[in-house]
């Protein structure tokens, strides 16, 4: 973030509401609610700036697959070339006999990258996906 300067502010919170939250960052091993709350906010703040189809964001989607489904390994090639612009690599791993591990990083404008991890995960055969994404500073 760009302002570093430290700022303090009292939140009013109901007791029943901010005893789960303390749970929550117990859970999470957060050191105090101070960190879990500025990590909400960033979380928060990336959603938002989604909405924006001219935010680049860069990240990953991860792909878990059967690579014995039939036709999925050559829809999955053909999905990536067909948006290879959104692509900066892709690294596979064989993680057992039948499942493999699909790494794609990615940077673009968030709804071109939304589409292509649609189009991916809906494939028929892929068992897991999970996308990561956060927002690329603009020139
Ligand atoms: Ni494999």
């Amino acid at each position: 973030m760009q302002d570093s300067l430290l700022k303090r502010f009292g939140v009013s919170m109901e007791d029943n509401l901010l005893r789960k939250f303390d749970q929550l960052i117990k859970q999470r091993g957060y050191e105090n609610r101070s960190e879990a709350i500025r990590d909400l906010i960033r979380d928060t703040l990336i959603q938002q700036s989604w909405e924006d189809s001219k935010q680049i964001v860069a990240g990953s989607i991860l792909l878990f697959y059967n690579h014995h489904q039939r036709n999925l390994l050559e829809e999955m090639i053909s999905i990536q070339h067909s948006m290879h612009h959104l692509i900066l690599a892709t690294t596979h791993f064989h993680l057992t006999h039948e499942s493999c591990l699909e790494l794609i990083v990615v940077k673009g404008r968030v709804k071109d990258i939304q589409q292509l991890n649609y189009k991916l995960t809906t494939l028929k055969g892929v068992e897991y996906g999970k996308f990561t994404v956060a927002p690329v500073e603009q020139m």
